[in-house]
């Protein structure tokens, strides 16, 4: 029985306690059937958890003093978090910084005082190492009086203060490396910019499972008089749109921005060019080689969408020699970049919004737009869909009897029955791809965009993600070291070995196939927090969830190196010392095939 080891920034809780009385239950059951079965438990410590909290407070006693004295409730400010602010201009351009809370209004101080502990106590955790003492003990105690069939022989802790552990994780990543399973590169990663690395799952406050999310970003070119706050710009300056249809550019009718919304003009690398999004936007665009400095926005103006109405623009692909900014109203504030282009035939949301606009001259007064900005443009017929016709979203609104944007519910439902049909069903009328399916032509489509600077690629995370240290995260272009999990040949390997295994039930299995599906290349090297050093690259910590996939198999040994001690702090039964473990010594525990390494300080009767 394994139970996935628990993480020690705290006492086990009620979820602990829940998922455990399952393997309690199966490791009884079993030995009532007189199987003997094994039931070990390790501790993680890995990563950025644990040390966050104790770096916290350390900054907390710098501050405030021992024992520290916190302002009151009304003293304080509304609840501050440490975090980069873009400078608007240089001269001020300072980062903001102040003492990281957890939660609205919480110390890290008090929240340790909440767990029952006394402020000389707390002082230790001030020091990261204090947590792998002072918990894991705690969880056997507990355990043990929970009654679980445990064998706490095989107990340990992670990271490199358990030699024996580090020589296993560090063997694991020799070998993922000497057989090609690790590379480094730029590669787009989740990433916090104020913890400055990649933030994955075990780093998350929110936004567990989240990935990159990645848009073609269509660029619309500013052709006519520019707004005033912009009117002094000499560079090209382009409206961009994060669109997951570059196909349907053929049909763009003008391009939407939400009257309300704050947008930035800012500098980029792209041929000095201005762009034009939200500054979260900018902000991440940032961290993927889209301005002069990493990280770095340079912000030439901040408008709203009121003030950028009505402004010409040239778009690719499209017919239409000229097309205008125009309001819609359900655009997100904290998705894309804010500017969406227009396509009504495909788009049951475009459609409704420029019906609006064309069928109520209040309306287009209200935004200051003239009639030929909006009357003269109609959907274009650029795919057809099998049942739905060349104008797929007319179609399906006008049978829905869609009445205008604010028709929520039941455009919910246009969009349901015209975005999944266009998409495999679909068929390009128009263009250099016309006469070939949607879904074989949409990289082609990018990359022919791209190629004439029409176009660029655009990442962001799918939601908003937290990080534990209550920062927004982004999506970074970064060098990093990375496991391939994606490699084909390892992917079908693995997809072969789960066909034999039992997984007892449907949804364990889909669950498995689901995962191996989207876990492509995975950052496994961090520089903040605590773990085991990349053996060939000493300045890279190894993450928390690389060094516990097959932690398992340390197990089956554990026992007899360090005798039930958490770090190996008791002598190994066999006489074992950490330095001994060798890469050669593991292979051969492991490894059918491994010949006994003849210079091994351990007895090869030891080794077998
Ligand atoms: B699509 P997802 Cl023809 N607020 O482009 C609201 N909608 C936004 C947005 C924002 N901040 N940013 C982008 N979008 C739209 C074309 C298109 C799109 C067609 C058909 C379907 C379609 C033309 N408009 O999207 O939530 C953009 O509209 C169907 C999903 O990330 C973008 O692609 O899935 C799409 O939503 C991204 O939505």
């Amino acid at each position: 029985m394994t139970f996935p080891y628990p993480y020690m920034n705290g006492r086990l809780h009620l979820g602990h306690t829940f998922s455990l009385s399952k393997a309690e239950f199966s490791v009884r059951y079993h030995r009532l059937k007189g199987r003997n079965v094994l039931f070990p438990l390790g501790f993680h410590c890995t990563g950025m958890p644990i040390k966050a909290c104790a770096d916290k407070l350390k900054r907390e006693l710098e501050t405030y003093g021992y024992p520290p004295n916190f302002p009151t409730e009304e003293e304080q400010a509304p609840v501050e978090v440490e975090r980069d602010i873009i400078p608007k201009d240089k001269s001020k351009g300072k980062k903001t910084k102040a003492v990281a809370k957890t939660g609205p209004g919480k110390y890290q101080w008090q929240i340790m005082q909440s767990l029952g502990l006394k402020n000389e106590e707390i002082k230790k955790f001030a020091n990261s190492d204090h947590w792998l003492e002072y918990f894991p003990p705690l969880a056997i105690q507990d355990l043990k009086n929970y009654g679980a069939h445990i064998d706490w022989r095989r107990t340990f802790v992670t990271t490199d203060v358990n030699p024996f552990y580090d020589s296993f994780v560090r063997w694991q990543f020799e070998l993922l490396k000497a057989r090609g399973k690790i590379m480094y590169g730029k590669r787009h990663t989740i990433f916090s910019p104020k913890d400055g690395q990649p933030c994955m799952d075990h780093d998350r406050s929110s936004g567990e499972g989240v990935g990159p999310q990645e848009y073609t970003l269509v660029k619309m070119k500013l052709v006519g008089k520019p707004p005033q706050k912009l009117s002094k710009v000499k560079s090209a300056i382009y409206l961009v749109a994060a669109t997951l249809r570059p196909e349907t550019m053929y049909g763009q009718t003008n391009c939407w921005l939400h009257p309300d919304i704050k947008y930035i003009a800012f500098e980029t690398t792209k041929n000095n060019e201005v762009w034009i999004a939200t500054r979260r936007a900018a902000r991440n665009m940032s961290y993927q080689g889209f301005t002069a400095v990493n990280g770095e926005v340079k912000v030439i103006a901040e408008v709203t969408g009121m003030e950028l109405m009505g402004l010409q623009l040239t778009a690719p692909l499209t017919p239409n020699k000229v097309i205008y900014t125009l309001p819609m109203l359900t655009i997100k504030e904290d998705k894309g970049t804010g500017v969406v282009t227009c396509v009504p035939s495909d788009s049951p949301d475009d459609f409704a919004a420029l019906t609006d606009l064309q069928k109520k001259q209040p309306f287009r007064e209200k935004y200051g737009l003239t009639d030929e900005m909006v009357l003269p443009y109609a959907p274009i017929p650029i795919i057809e869909v099998p049942g739905l016709g060349n104008l797929s979203a007319v179609t399906v609104c006008e049978k829905l009897k869609i009445q205008s944007q604010n028709d929520r519910e039941k455009l919910q439902e246009a969009k349901e029955l015209v975005y999944l049909k266009g998409f495999y069903d679909g068929v390009l009328l128009v263009g250099e791809f016309a006469g070939k399916k949607v879904q074989d032509v949409k990289k082609d489509l990018r990359k022919y965009l791209v190629d004439r600077n029409e176009a660029d690629t655009y990442y962001e995370p799918e939601k908003t993600i937290m990080s534990r240290s209550a920062d927004e995260c982004v999506v970074a272009l970064c060098d990093q070291w990375y496991i391939n999990y994606g490699e084909e040949n390892w992917l079908t390997t693995t997809q072969g070995l789960l066909k034999n295994i039992e997984t007892y039930h449907d949804e364990a299995r889909r669950n498995f196939e689901y995962c191996l599906d989207w876990l492509h290349e995975y950052a496994c090297s961090r520089t903040y927090g605590l773990g085991t050093r990349l053996p060939w690259d000493q300045q890279w910590l190894i993450e928390s969830l690389s060094d516990s996939t097959i932690y398992m198999a340390f197990y089956t040994v554990v026992h007899l190196l360090q005798a039930g001690s958490f770090r190996g702090e008791k002598p190994s039964p066999l006489g074992i010392k950490a330095e001994s473990m060798t890469a050669d010594v593991w292979n051969y525990i492991f490894f059918a095939d491994a010949k006994y390494p003849k210079d091994s300080k351990i007895k090869k009767a030891d080794l077998d």
